[in-house]
């Protein structure tokens, strides 16, 4: 895996135009427009490789980004009430198309405001991949918008949140911001990780 010179490969929107599964993938979850995309620029240390908008909806396909050797993948967010019921349901069997799909699947992150509790969405997505086993990482992001009075109040609300679900398997959660690249080496790490099995 090499995160430098990344490549867009590819969009599928809908199930039967997913890429061929030959090689180990990553994938971004989490609600429109809480920052999958910018976040999927940062750790590739891109500007304006995933397209970014300030509304909500705008990745409305999966997007496939080639890391060589495995790939990162952008996945539509949920929770968006501007979309007409048609396509929500498209969305739905895109995204459970996907979890569905005999992947390499390493890891999926997670991704969840740190201002807010999580929503129900958030939490149907987590319950939804932990009863699958597949292997999950939260990204709690735009922490650059958290007064420094109100982070740790905020950040212990939704950690209190999330234990109470009572998920068997390891979740790792990291802070980031895809504004200020807190977090963000971590978040590289773990993917290391996940990817190629070794740090650094
Ligand atoms: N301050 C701040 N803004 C962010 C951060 N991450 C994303 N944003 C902003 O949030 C908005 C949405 O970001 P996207 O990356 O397009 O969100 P997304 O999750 O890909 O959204 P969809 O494609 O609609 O599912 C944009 O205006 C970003 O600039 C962050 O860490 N801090
Ligand atoms: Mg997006």
């Amino acid at each position: 895996m090499k995160l430098e010179n990344a490549q867009f490969e590819m969009a599928a929107g809908l199930y039967n135009q997913l890429p061929v599964c030959d090689m180990p993938e990553v994938a971004f979850a989490g609600r429109s427009n809480v920052g999958k995309s910018s976040l999927i620029n940062k750790i590739l240390k891109r500007k304006s490789l995933a397209r970014v908008s300030s509304q909500p909806g705008k990745t409305a396909t999966i997007n496939f980004y080639n890391i060589g050797g495995a790939r990162l993948v952008d996945l539509p967010g949920y929770g968006f009430a501007k979309v007409s019921h048609s396509e929500k349901n498209r969305w739905r069997e895109l995204i459970e198309g996907y979890f569905n799909d005999e992947r390499d699947l390493r890891l999926t992150v997670l991704l969840m405001d740190s201002r807010h509790k999580p929503s129900e969405d958030d939490l149907t997505m987590l319950r939804y991949l932990t009863e699958m086993k597949k292997e999950t990482m939260i990204v709690l992001t735009k922490v650059d918008k958290l007064k420094p009075t109100k982070r740790e109040e905020s950040l212990s609300e939704i950690e209190q949140c999330l234990s109470a679900l009572d998920i068997e398997q390891d979740v790792t959660v990291v802070v980031a911001s895809s504004e200020t690249g807190e977090g963000v080496e971590d978040i590289r790490e773990v993917l290391r990780l996940a990817v190629d099995g070794e740090e650094g």
